[in-house]
């Protein structure tokens, strides 16, 4: 055993290739490995914060990522923590900072609904570590494993449609963890040593990928994949750390999936402008319809395995352990594995809790998404807790897709007042459509919520007579209905009409 005190860990754990920065490699060097947890085994690390049980800081940043700052600065990286900052400062300054780092940034309610695609300065971002830093002219992909011809590609060649037919495809990425609030507000579930961020209805967004079908370059680089290869990994340039352990970023798809044309996609642009940094450049995959997860950015080596990846991140993580299962029982072996997204949506507008004054019509907007190829057939959206729905009428709604989102929203007729519950359900083109409570599909990692998104409005309907006169009083009062629990400082009934209305009916029966 070497001892950790004599190492120099800036040579250790010096950066593999020039024009890489940022990007150490960790899978090839099992030494390296070992070296890098015996440090880490080493060293005392600040506790991951516990805010499943308390409200969330209302900061932004929400949440401060000390312990992974701390775990790439024993080992020389802290270059990497300070960059992918830089990174965050230049290319996402206006998203909802969640935790500064590993960086995660949700869209704000505004920017979800600017339009059909997000715009690349709003898309939200889910990192498990640091932003490398690659120049595109020195970049090449590794393809290796169970294929015929093991290549590396340059970017230029990969680039070159003369080499690689191109195919641009409308995709909505969302994370598993989007609208994981709703698991954590109902029952506490997993933490984990990267915080399982507590993201809002904002964890998704749709862009236009341009690349080269995963499945074309297998085919015309590497000769086609060996009889056993069943599936494809994906490995990324950033360090991902687990129990004090050091990994690159690796999940993996099955090649049933990679198979489907243009379904995986090895991405260089989004939007028409070349990929940002914080998405992956220069290169990523996009997998269309699963979640967020297997979208592997920074992608230097594809590798064709006859089983799933071995990585943390497909094996140990992203799994789904139905209600009972928990604390107390869960191993890797009995989570079933998140792959294909479910159907879910989310209400927009308005906000949870707000004072609508309307005239016999509350106005919704949101989303709406399923994966697997599915797209979405019908939104629903009710005003009494989910006993009478309201379809969205197709006019109110974005163009269908395959594999993105629909955007939409309605008018529902709402006569009732006070406080009413409203919720949203989706029906795919398979006839799934959502769980009705957060309970019936709560899971303790706390992943893909897809009950029904509701919230609580406090209807004030001005065509009634007496709520339009209220109003008017308030007005006159310099006062207002929106400030609900602000109590009105006049009296809300002269004596007069009081006595009378006291005496035609009075509060006591008679005999
Ligand atoms: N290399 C690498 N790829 C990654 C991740 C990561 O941390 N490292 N995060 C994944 C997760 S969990 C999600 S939800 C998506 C988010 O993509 P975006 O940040 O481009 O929106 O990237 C995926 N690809
Ligand atoms: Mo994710």
């Amino acid at each position: 055993m070497t001892d950790t005190e004599n190492i120099d860990i800036k040579k250790a754990f010096a950066e593999e290739k020039l024009g890489w920065r940022g990007y150490v490699e960790w899978e090839k060097y099992p030494e390296k490995k070992e070296l890098a947890t015996r440090i880490l085994n080493k060293s005392k690390f600040t506790p991951i914060p516990e805010f499943q049980f308390v409200p969330l800081p209302d900061t932004n940043p929400v949440l401060i990522g000390h312990r992974w700052k701390e775990y790439h600065e024993v080992l020389g990286l802290k270059h990497i923590v300070d960059f992918s900052w830089e990174t965050v400062q230049k290319e996402k300054p206006d998203l909802i900072h969640l935790l500064d780092f590993p960086y995660n940034g949700e869209t704000t309610r505004e920017q979800l609904m600017e339009g059909k695609i997000t715009s690349n300065k709003y898309h939200f971002i889910r990192n498990h570590g640091g932003v490398p830093d690659i120049d595109e002219d020195v970049f090449e992909l590794e393809v290796g494993g169970l294929v015929k011809n093991p290549v590396k590609i340059p970017m230029k060649d990969l680039k070159d449609p003369s080499k690689f037919p191109q195919a641009e495809v409308t995709v909505t990425l969302q994370c598993s963890g989007t609208r994981r609030i709703e698991q954590i507000r109902e029952y506490p579930g997993d933490g984990d040593e990267l915080i399982n961020a507590p993201w809002g209805e904002g964890a998704i967004g749709t862009a236009v990928y341009r690349g080269v079908p995963l499945k074309k370059v297998l085919k015309i680089a590497c000769g086609g994949i060996l009889p056993e290869c069943k599936h494809l990994e994906f490995i990324g340039a950033d360090t991902y750390f687990k129990k004090n352990n050091v990994f690159n970023y690796a999940v993996s798809v099955p090649w049933r999936k990679v198979r489907a044309n243009e379904e995986v996609l090895l991405a260089w642009e989004m939007n028409g402008e070349p990929l940002p940094k914080i998405h992956g450049y220069p290169l990523r995959v996009v997998v269309t319809g699963h979640i967020g997860a297997r979208s592997c950015k920074w992608l230097y080596r594809v590798n064709a395995l006859a089983e799933p990846s071995m990585g943390p991140v497909q094996r140990q993580e992203y799994l789904y352990f139905t209600p009972q299962v928990g604390k107390q029982n869960s191993k890797y072996s009995n989570g079933f594995s998140i792959q294909q997204m479910p159907v879910s949506s989310a209400i927009i507008f308005p906000l949870d809790k707000k004072v609508i004054v309307h005239d016999g019509k509350i106005t919704l907007k949101g989303w709406a998404y399923s994966g697997g190829g599915n797209w979405v057939q019908r939104v629903e959206v009710s005003n009494d807790g989910g006993s009478v729905w309201y379809a969205v009428n197709e006019e109110n709604m974005t163009q269908k897709h395959y594999h993105a989102w629909r955007l939409w929203s309605i008018d529902i007729p709402t006569d009732a007042e006070g406080w009413l519950e409203f919720c949203v359900r989706t029906w795919d083109s398979s006839n799934n459509t959502e769980p009705t409570f957060v309970r019936s599909a709560w899971n303790w990692d706390l992943h893909v919520t897809s009950s029904c998104h509701r919230i609580k409005i406090y209807s004030v309907n001005r065509t009634r007579p007496e709520t339009a006169k209220r109003l008017k009083l308030l007005e006159e009062h310099g006062e207002d209905i929106y400030n609900l629990s602000h109590p009105p400082e006049f009296s809300l009934e002269p004596l007069d009409e009081y006595l009378a209305q006291y005496r035609k009916y009075p509060r006591e029966p008679e005999d």
